[in-house]
């Protein structure tokens, strides 16, 4: 089995996560780079402990990542050498708008990107640019409180409106915000959210969440009058719940958290808050603050294609007791219960190839647009030998079984795919954790946890691997 020409093969990055740079090129602060390395990551991620600074006691992975900044144009000749058609990457919001509203957008920043595309295109890739990915400005934090303000949408249309201006001609594939999703698990990773003493969490998560949402509908709306062809998608961490046993008891929880995903992802794929969710918003006390045409914007700026991430399934189930007693299944960010049938990476993340042709039926199922798979893989350790060889078998293994239920869920069942981007394609700092011990890459980068390293690239074993899947579109999986 393979692909059909013209389906776009390629990897994944985010700025925060590989740029660094953070305060070169006229950049501004943005949320990610306060995010430290340690114990209180996973506080400050959450939106439970406030910084909006940087201080003395802590480390920021963020703030020279694997230095891509400086190291672009040699990243993209090895995705070239790689023979991508697509690679992925984020805009840093404050490299355009240093202050998130700015009247003037910061031309360093602008050309940066301009020489960046132009590079892909050299190497005949198409980007694919993910308007927001973790990435809220700091001084928008402390001017409204993040996305818990509606003020915010006009400041990330103002963003939209400049980047579609500038590469309409060089960009044809978007994505409104990472895994929108998260804004439920990471508040202020996903929204720059922290909560005040007090504060009502749900409330304040979920009129958040509609202010993306009506921010998303509106770029929409946007990329198509001024970039016509253009096509915009929103994105989903994915990964079906799969509910413990048979008990309906299961089953119908599974079903209520596949909904708080599904949650954000059926508004910008079908216009409309599903009745399900306003009675589940109308139970918690939420009061959504609406303005008087949002619902007509949503229901206007609907999006061109579906794309998620995927690397493990989940599972849940209605026993408090299972639920105690079996309670590693999820990661860092999403708990769920273990699944006895599937093995784990070596973060607990795991593994089940299968689950990903589930998770593309399912989506397709319910939304009927064209899919995107713009994460997946293998985050685990890399032990480069004494020549300097990287022998991650286990990566491959990983990545040729979800290629073939990819393959499946396309020539079997016969799912609209436009492409496939693995995850981190290059070694990168690890969003949950902040570490770069967890690698997804197929170019390893010389660069440690404490921030020691060379920033030196090389090549895995995975790397010439993944070169000849793309250079037969799937039919050469190494077998
Ligand atoms: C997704 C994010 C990415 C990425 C990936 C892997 O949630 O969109 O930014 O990091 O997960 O997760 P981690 O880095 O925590 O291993």
């Amino acid at each position: 089995m393979k692909m059909k020409p013209g389906f776009l093969w390629g990897g994944a990055t985010a700025a925060n996560q590989c740029e660094g740079g953070y305060l070169e090129g006229g950049r501004g602060l943005s949320s990610v780079d306060v995010v430290p390395f340690g114990p209180d990551r996973m506080k400050v991620a959450r939106g439970q402990m406030k910084m909006l600074e940087c201080d003395d006691q802590h480390v920021y992975p963020a703030h020279e990542a694997i230095d891509m900044y400086h190291h672009y144009k040699e990243d993209i000749a090895l995705f070239g050498e790689m023979g991508f058609h697509c690679y992925r990457l984020s805009i840093s919001w404050t490299r355009i708008l240093p202050n998130g509203d700015d009247d003037e957008p910061n031309e360093e920043g602008l050309a940066f990107y301009d020489s960046l595309f132009d590079e892909c295109h050299r190497w005949g890739i198409e980007p694919l640019v993910t308007i927001c990915h973790f990435d809220t400005p700091i001084a928008l934090i402390k001017k409204y409180g993040g996305w818990k303000d509606r003020r915010m949408i006009d400041a990330y249309v103002k963003l939209c409106r400049i980047l579609f201006e500038r590469y309409g001609k060089k960009v044809k594939y978007w994505i409104t915000f990472n895994e929108i999703n998260m804004l439920l698990h990471m508040p202020f990773m996903g929204a720059g959210i922290y909560f005040e003493e007090g504060e009502d969490e749900e409330q304040v998560k979920y009129q958040a969440a509609h202010h993306e949402l009506v921010a998303s509908a509106k770029a929409v709306i946007l990329a198509h009058e001024l970039m016509p062809g253009a096509m915009v998608g929103c994105m989903l961490a994915a990964g079906n719940f799969y509910p413990y046993s048979s008990n309906p008891a299961d089953i119908y929880k599974a079903m209520e958290c596949d909904r708080d995903n599904y949650f954000f992802i059926d508004v910008q794929a079908r216009g409309a808050y599903p009745v399900w969710a306003r009675k589940r918003m109308e139970r918690a006390g939420v009061t959504l603050e609406m303005a008087e045409d949002d619902e007509a914007v949503l229901a206007a700026g609907t999006v061109d294609y579906i794309s998620f991430s995927y690397y493990c399934s989940r599972c849940m189930s209605a026993d408090p007791e299972i639920i105690k007693n079996h309670s590693r299944g999820g990661n860092a960010v999403i708990s769920a219960v273990v699944n006895p049938y599937l093995k784990s990476s070596e973060w607990g993340w795991q593994i089940d190839p299968l689950g990903l042709r589930i998770t593309l039926n399912t989506l397709y199922d319910r939304y009927e647009k064209p899919l995107f798979i713009v994460e997946n893989g293998l985050g685990a350790v890399d032990t480069p030998q004494e020549d300097g060889s990287i022998h991650d078998t286990y990566r491959i293994a990983y990545m040729r079984e979800h290629i073939k239920a990819m393959l499946a869920a396309v020539n079997e069942d016969g799912i609209p795919l436009l492409g496939y981007t693995c995850w981190g394609c290059i070694d990168l700092v690890s969003a949950s954790t902040g570490e770069m011990k967890k690698r997804y890459g197929m170019i390893y980068v010389d660069k440690n946890n404490d921030g020691t390293g060379t920033l030196k690239r090389s090549k895995k074993d995975s790397f010439y691997w993944y070169q000849k899947v793309i250079a037969s579109d799937g039919e050469d999986l190494g077998e």
